[in-house]
């Protein structure tokens, strides 16, 4: 038995559309955010941590969206459609794959974070709040989000996708690059036509068509 813990607005999508791309049973249990945004505590019920997503395959819990998407691909990826086929290719996987996660995810959860800390802080100190959380916006998050965002720009202006053809790397990076898209919304055009690309997978539109039945 299959089960994804899938939590609303989450990274969780990932690996909802790694299981449609390989055209897998499986069981969606969803979670909706709290008020807070965070994730209910039920979700600790499944892993220590409660955080998404979570795949549970038979006995096996995983937790990490990179995990699970290297699980999934050297699992079930028989016919190896969804992997990197050559050694450059393959350091590029991995590279993409810990990049989005470790690199790129902390700086956007970060302004994310100084985004909403004003708008949550008493009335009185709200200024203050506000003044501080433009500081380490303007002198630490945004130079670096920015250097982050063009590099990437630069890359995949040179490259269709992250690791030679379509994997599941893309999957991995799809996520921050439309938080970036959508959040930012600044004027990236290879990013743009790379999220389009995208979307035309089948299997991502089936992903997007599951999870809009939850809500
Ligand atoms: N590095 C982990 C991050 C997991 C994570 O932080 N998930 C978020 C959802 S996008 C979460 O569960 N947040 C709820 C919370 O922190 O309460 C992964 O890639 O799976």
């Amino acid at each position: 038995m299959r089960v994804l813990h899938h939590l609303e607005q989450s990274r969780s999508f990932r690996i909802l559309w790694a299981l449609e791309e390989l055209e897998l049973d499986y069981e969606l249990k969803f979670y909706k955010r709290l008020p807070s945004f965070a994730a209910p505590k039920s979700l600790k019920e499944i892993h220590p941590l409660g955080k998404a997503p979570i795949l549970v395959d038979d006995d096996q819990v995983i937790a990490e969206s990179a995990v699970i998407l290297d699980y999934l691909q050297e699992t079930y990826d028989t016919a190896l459609e969804f992997q990197p086929l050559n050694t450059t290719s393959k350091q590029q996987y991995r590279y993409w794959m810990h990049y989005a996660e470790g690199s790129l995810m902390p700086l956007l959860v970060m302004h994310l974070v100084m985004d909403k800390v004003s708008a949550q802080v008493p009335f009185l100190i709200k200024p203050i709040a506000k003044k501080m959380t433009k500081g380490v916006q303007s002198q630490f998050v945004g130079p670096r989000l920015k250097d982050h965002i063009d590099y990437i720009e630069g890359y995949l202006a040179q490259h269709e996708y992250f690791s030679g053809r379509f994997s599941f790397a893309d999957i991995q990076m799809s996520f921050p690059l439309e938080a970036i898209q959508s959040r930012l919304g600044h004027d990236y055009p290879a990013i743009q036509s790379y999220l389009d690309r995208l979307a035309h997978r089948p299997a991502f539109f089936r992903a997007k068509a599951k999870e809009q039945t939850l809500k």
